[in-house]
């Protein structure tokens, strides 16, 4: 055995990553444009303005994509597109976009994965309290009915959230992403408690209405890497901790919920006081069944167990390879990733993001060289073989990115994707690492 006989090889975007086209055919603002539109918050100073202008390209964009042999496409639905004001009137010129690109894919025969929330909230809910806001849930429910209704003929495959420790982490508690905001752990726990509702209810809409559908929660992971044999079962206890000061960051307190019905004790325990009420309906909500867990794994922690029998992290070496961005390139993270969390959830895995930033550039002789690309994702897909090999139930994988795009507020100085974009033009150039990830496509992965 290796890669199942249907593995899903696939690439990843975000709307207001690739979009641009920020206010037009009746979009409304969200709190992206409103972030990138002040000054100071992004390195660059750019903002998603026009970004890849995939509003206006899809076309090209999902014909690269099928010369790739990319089988899955997986891309989010920006909120204030269909909904400008977040609730109330459709924007049908939006629903007309993503019907479009829908039946582009599907006419190469590329299957959507659709995210619903890919961090850019309407602006005019966010003036209502945003995700502080107890009928927030009630508005997601409403925005993924009309997805569902608008979509769910052709889309079998969604995403409620991506990644909630980044965008509230950092949104809302270190406040370098929109809306910029450092609040207390009693909000953190109140915005993330009607980030589980919302969840909830997306789940309940997709379910009635949309056959045959798959649904998938998506966090962002670092996993735990035993330095020993010896270190495994630290590694695998502490990566699943979630106790003070730490809960948002941590994999437990997302998908304990969601799958076991029940907030981990650890942190009932440190935050009980402070928790919002939560009702046993609540919990049922949560916890309705979803089909996969989606992971976004980039690096990973390397943990030994130190004298008291605690987990200890240990730094990687001095001169320990890293990517542009400044992460530790581990490629055992995959497997451990992938393993703790289906010998803890038992559910089918997609890794939902994985890739390299590297200083990509156009050579004399035209093309885009990223050798460097190549054996990062080389090395990562091995052991990610290795994983289902081992046996954990890896359904799919999906490269970030398809493109080069605006990485929130890094700006456009970190290039992820196959497909080189170069801004001022706009001209589209294959990486020599898209044309070898065909290869792999082409042989399921037997040429790693
Ligand atoms: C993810 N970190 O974000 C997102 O889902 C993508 O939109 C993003 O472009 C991609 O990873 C690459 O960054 C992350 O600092 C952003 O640990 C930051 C971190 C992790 C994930």
């Amino acid at each position: 055995m290796s890669f199942r006989k249907d593995f899903v090889w696939g690439a990843a975007t975000a709307a207001y990553q690739i979009e641009g086209a920020f206010d037009e055919d009746g979009k409304g603002r969200s709190i992206w444009d409103e972030f990138t539109h002040s000054e100071g918050k992004i390195y660059d100073n750019s903002t998603g303005d026009i970004a890849c202008d995939h509003y206006h390209r899809y076309k090209e964009d999902v014909k690269l994509m099928a010369e790739l042999g990319i089988k899955a496409y997986r891309f989010s639905i920006s909120w204030s597109r269909i909904l400008p004001e977040g609730t109330g009137a459709v924007n049908q010129k939006g629903i007309d976009f993503y019907n479009d690109l829908i039946n582009e894919l599907l006419k190469y025969g590329i299957e959507p994965y659709v995210t619903l929330y890919h961090w850019d909230l309407p602006y005019a809910l966010h003036l209502k309290g945003g995700w502080l806001n107890d009928d927030i849930s009630d508005c997601f429910e409403l925005y993924t009915t009309i997805v569902a209704e608008s979509f769910g003929d052709r889309v079998k495959n969604f995403i409620t959230f991506n990644e909630p420790q980044i965008f509230i982490g950092f949104g809302y508690s270190e406040g370098n992403h929109a809306p910029g905001h450092s609040l207390s752990d009693k909000e953190l726990l109140r915005i993330s408690h009607n980030v589980h509702k919302a969840h909830g209810k997306a789940v309940r809409v997709l379910r009635e209405n949309v056959r045959d559908v798959k649904i998938g929660f998506t966090i962002a992971t670092t996993p735990s890497v035993p330095l020993s044999d010896k270190d495994i079962e630290t590694a695998e206890n502490s990566y699943f901790s979630c106790g003070k000061g730490n809960f948002v960051f941590s994999e437990s307190f997302w998908l304990d919920p969601i799958v076991f019905g029940k907030y981990p004790d650890e942190l009932m325990n440190a935050y009980g006081d402070i928790f919002p009420e939560k009702s046993a309906e609540d919990m049922k909500l949560i916890s309705a069944p979803i089909d996969f867990i989606g992971l976004n794994i980039y690096t990973g922690k390397l943990v030994k167990t130190d004298e008291n029998g605690s987990a200890e992290i240990v730094p990687c070496p001095a001169g320990h390879p890293r990517t542009a961005i400044g992460w530790d390139i581990v490629p055992s993270s995959l497997f451990w990733g992938t393993k703790f969390h289906y010998d803890r959830y038992g559910l089918p895995i997609y890794i939902t993001e994985n890739g390299m930033s590297a200083h990509d550039c156009i050579s004399l002789d035209g093309k885009v060289h990223d050798p460097n690309r190549i054996d990062y994702l080389n090395r990562y897909l091995l052991e990610l073989k290795k994983s289902a090999e081992n046996g954990a139930d890896i359904r799919g994988y999906f490269q970030w990115s398809l493109l080069d795009n605006f990485e929130w507020a890094k700006g456009y100085s970190e290039r992820f994707g196959m497909i080189f974009v170069d801004y001022p033009t706009q001209k589209r150039i294959v990486k020599d690492s898209g044309y070898w990830y065909k290869t792999v496509i082409e042989n399921n992965g037997e040429n790693l």
